[in-house]
């Protein structure tokens, strides 16, 4: 099944809604395959945000998302990718549409809470970025068949 990355950002974690947040990716039947609460380097935060690099809102960007811990997440499920940005909303919370989690819990354009991979492309650079292959779960959940038809869990 498609794999993504997403994590909780800084505001995220201070504002105590981390476990909101992963709830929101469970009750849509995603499988949770890898988590972890890490301060994140100088360097993980140029890797994950290199394609900004030169933006200016870069500076901004990496010294937030190194300002205070964040809660990495691989992800599985089926067209995890895209799912997940839905869950997510728009990219600035003043956008995003209330039942996503920005639309929910946010108003702000740097602050807004998560990040997940924009394509299965950006999910393959992004997740070895924080988790080596094994520390990823391989498992099924024992409803998976109750979640998915079958040709949707491959
Ligand atoms: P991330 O990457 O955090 O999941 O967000 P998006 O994929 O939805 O949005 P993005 O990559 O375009 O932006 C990354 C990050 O930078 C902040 N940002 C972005 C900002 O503070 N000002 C801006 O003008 C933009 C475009 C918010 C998210």
């Amino acid at each position: 099944m498609e794999r993504t990355f997403v994590m909780v950002k800084p505001d995220g974690v201070q504002r105590r809604l981390a476990g909101r947040i992963i709830q929101r990716f469970e009750d849509k039947g995603l499988r949770i395959v890898g988590l972890k609460m890490i301060r994140m380097s100088h360097k993980q935060a140029e890797d994950l945000y290199s394609i900004h690099k030169g933006k200016p809102f870069y500076d901004t960007l990496v010294k937030f998302i190194t300002s205070s811990p964040v809660v990495v997440m691989a992800i599985e499920g089926n067209q995890a990718v895209s799912v997940s940005r839905k869950l997510l909303g728009a990219t600035f919370g003043f956008n995003a549409e209330p039942g996503t989690i920005r639309g929910d819990f946010g108003g702000s354009k740097g602050l807004n809470l998560i990040h997940g991979s924009d394509s299965p492309e950006s999910a393959q650079r992004e997740i070895p970025i924080f988790f080596s292959e094994g520390e990823l779960a391989k498992y099924e959940h024992a409803d998976i068949g109750w979640v998915y038809e079958e040709p949707e869990r491959k």
